[in-house]
């Protein structure tokens, strides 16, 4: 899992307004949408939440601007967010004990909890979908159309299920061979020349994609960090409209609206 960085989260609420036009854009749905969307929820069971996001001080330690733009992204969306005062174990014992909802991130996971109802969403299930539905909407419908999932962690696992169960064939890609073990996908450890329309680039790696495995109206979904495409086939595909990739943005947001689903047990 990479380990987002101080640029990787600089300008969020300016950075917010332009993602949500390129959504737009390319989806023809806002953020909102997408991401309630991904959580199945519509408008009517949406709610606005206290919602503290935690700082956690363990491992690598605090990631300057990342809290804040937790909180940004959180508030972009409708929710009451704010920055606990105290880190760690305090500050969530202090967020349960108000009842308010809570996020934090340490070097391994990014986890949100709502008191009130017991749900619970992490980060790399709620990214998946996210950009899942993303896809799902650039794509007018993903019903019978193929889709290449590249990288079967579980961002690339969480999208693959979500966009099966709305009815796409998916192609699940990875260079570990052990990650594509009893998959219930068709699966390669190498893309070849074969060309794809959809594509939801969930890797680690750089470079994973490239024009040869793209038709001319292909869309690609990349919540992989970095993203694997290289930079001029990136710069095109987003001046076109036809590539959806942000750090934190979608994945935060959508977290926040599983919440909002109810009980969980
Ligand atoms: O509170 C802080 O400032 C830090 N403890 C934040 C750490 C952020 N964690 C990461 O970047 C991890 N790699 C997990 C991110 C999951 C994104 N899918």
């Amino acid at each position: 899992m990479t380990r987002l960085t101080e640029t990787d989260i600089i300008d969020v609420v300016d950075y917010l307004k332009k993602l949500d036009d390129e959504l737009k854009t390319a989806c023809n749905a806002s953020f909102k949408n997408i991401v309630m969307r991904a959580s199945g929820i519509d408008e009517t069971s949406f709610k606005s939440l206290k919602t503290s996001v935690v700082p956690i001080t363990s491992g690598l330690g605090i990631i300057g601007g990342f809290s804040h733009a937790v909180c940004e992204i959180l508030k972009y969306i409708g929710a009451d967010a704010y920055v606990c005062d105290s880190t760690d174990v305090d500050g969530i014992y202090n967020s349960i004990k108000e009842g308010h909802c809570f996020f934090s991130a340490d070097d391994n996971r990014f986890t949100a909890y709502n008191p009130l109802n017991g749900r619970i969403s992490d980060n790399g299930d709620a990214t998946g979908r996210g950009f899942a539905a993303a896809l799902e909407l650039a794509a007018n419908g993903i019903k019978d159309k193929t889709v290449l999932v590249a990288g079967a962690g579980p961002v690339g696992i969480s999208a693959a299920k979500y966009l099966h169960k709305a009815g796409a064939e998916i192609i699940l890609f990875d260079i570990d061979k052990e990650k594509l073990q009893n998959s219930e996908y068709r699966t390669c450890t190498s893309l070849g020349d074969e060309k794809y329309s959809y594509v939801i680039e969930a890797t680690t790696s750089s470079k994973v994609i490239t024009e040869k495995n793209l038709t001319d109206t292909a869309v690609v979904s990349a919540p992989g960090m970095p993203l694997g495409l290289e930079k001029k086939l990136a710069q095109r595909l987003k001046s076109e409209g036809r590539l959806i990739h942000n750090p934190l943005e979608l994945g935060t947001a959508v977290m926040y609206t599983d919440l909002l689903l109810k009980q969980e047990f």
